[in-house]
C-alpha cells in the first residue's frame, strides 16, 4: 500500500526498531554481514549501511556450479552491489577450494556426509567460516539475512520432530556460544520474503534470482510451500507462529534446561566450540576430505 520511497523508509524504520527491541547491536559495534548474492543478504547490507551501522560483508565461495555457474554468478552480484555503493565497502572473501583444498561439491563427494546432497558439508563449513572470520577480524556481531519465511519454515521443521537443541537456540539474536565468538543476529526475521524482494526491486539491487541448484527438493522448501498455503487461508499466521513461540519460550523459560545442559568443548585444532569431546565435526570432515584426496593422488 506504500509508494517506493515510503516503503523503503518503512523497511528502514522497522529494521531499526527490531535491532533495538531485540538488543541485536549498537552503532558502535562492528557487524559482519554474510552475503550470498541473494536478495535478503544484499538487502540487509544495504539497510544497515543506510541506517549508519558499521557493516562489512563476508562472501564465501562454495565452488557450486550446477549448470548455472552458481557461485561465480553470486559473487558477481556481490561485487556489483559494492560497485553501486561507490566501491569502497569492505568485503572479506573466502574461497573454500583455495583455503581448504576442495570445493563444497568435491568435499561432499569425498565424504560419506554428502553422498546425497552437499548441504550438510556446506552448512557445517559456512558456520565454521563465518565464526572464524568474525573472530579473526574482531567483529562483535555476525548478521544474516534470514527472513520470516525462513524462520517459520525452520521452526516448523524443528517443531515437527521436537528438536529440543534447535528449539532452544533458534531466535533473532543469540549470544556468543564461546569466548571470542561473535553474537548472531537476524535483523530481517520479521519481514516476509516478498517484502525483501520488493525492497531489492525498489532499491535497484540486482541479485542472484536462482536458488542454489542443491536446494531443489530440500525439506525447508516443502515447509515453505505448506506455510504459504496456510498463510493464504489465515493471513499473518507465519508471523504469529514465530512470535508466539519466542514469547512462550521467554515467558515460561521453555528449553532453558536444554540450553544449560548443552555442554560445549573447545576443538583442539581450530579453537571453535563443539559438542564433540575432541576435534570438531568441521575439522574431522576436512581431515577426511584431504586424506581421500591424498589417496587419489598416489
Ligand atoms: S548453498 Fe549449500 Fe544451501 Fe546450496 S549446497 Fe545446500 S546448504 S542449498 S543454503
Ligand atoms: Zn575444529
Amino acid at each position: 500500500a506504500l509508494c517506493g520511497p515510503h516503503f523503503v523508509e518503512w523497511v528502514h524504520k522497522q529494521t531499526e526498531r527490531f535491532i533495538e527491541k531485540y538488543a541485536m547491536f549498537t552503532r558502535d559495534e562492528r557487524v559482519l554481514v554474510a552475503v550470498s548474492g541473494g536478495k535478503d543478504s544484499l538487502a540487509l547490507w544495504d539497510i544497515l549501511l543506510a541506517l549508519g551501522y558499521r557493516a562489512d560483508g563476508l562472501y564465501i565461495g562454495l565452488g557450486i556450479d550446477g549448470g548455472l555457474n552458481y557461485s561465480d554468478e553470486s559473487h558477481r552480484y556481490v561485487m556489483d552491489f559494492i560497485g553501486k555503493h561507490g566501491g569502497n565497502l569492505t568485503l572479506h572473501t573466502v574461497d573454500v577450494a583455495e583455503i581448504y583444498g576442495a570445493s563444497i561439491p568435491e568435499a561432499a563427494r569425498l565424504t560419506r556426509r554428502g553422498r546425497d546432497k552437499p548441504c550438510s558439508v556446506c552448512g557445517l563449513s559456512k558456520r565454521h567460516i563465518m565464526n572464524r572470520v568474525a573472530r579473526d577480524h574482531g567483529y562483535d556481531v555476525l548478521a544474516t539475512g534470514h527472513n520470516l519465511d525462513d524462520e517459520a519454515a525452520v521452526l516448523f521443521g524443528n517443531t515437527l520432530v521436537w528438536s529440543m537443541d534447535y528449539l532452544a537456540r533458534q531466535g533473532p539474536v543469540m549470544p556468543p556460544s564461546h569466548p571470542g565468538l561473535a553474537r548472531k543476529a537476524k535483523p530481517l526475521f520479521r519481514f516476509y520474503e516478498r517484502e525483501m524482494a520488493a525492497y531489492a526491486v525498489v532499491r535497484g539491487i540486482d541479485y542472484m534470482y536462482d536458488e542454489c541448484p542443491h536446494a531443489i527438493g530440500a525439506t525447508t522448501i516443502r515447509y515453505k510451500e505448506l506455510l504459504n498455503q496456510l498463510e493464504v487461508a489465515s493471513p499473518g499466521i507465519k508471523l504469529q507462529f514465530v512470535l508466539r513461540f519466542l514469547k512462550a519460550r521467554q515467558a515460561h523459560g521453555l528449553f532453558a534446561q536444554v540450553r544449560e545442559q548443552l555442554e560445549l568443548h573447545t576443538c583442539p585444532t581450530c579453537g571453535q566450540p563443539t559438542t564433540n569431546d575432541g576435534v570438531c565435526s568441521f575439522c574431522r570432515m576436512w581431515e577426511r576430505v584431504n586424506a581421500r584426496r591424498g589417496e587419489r593422488m598416489l
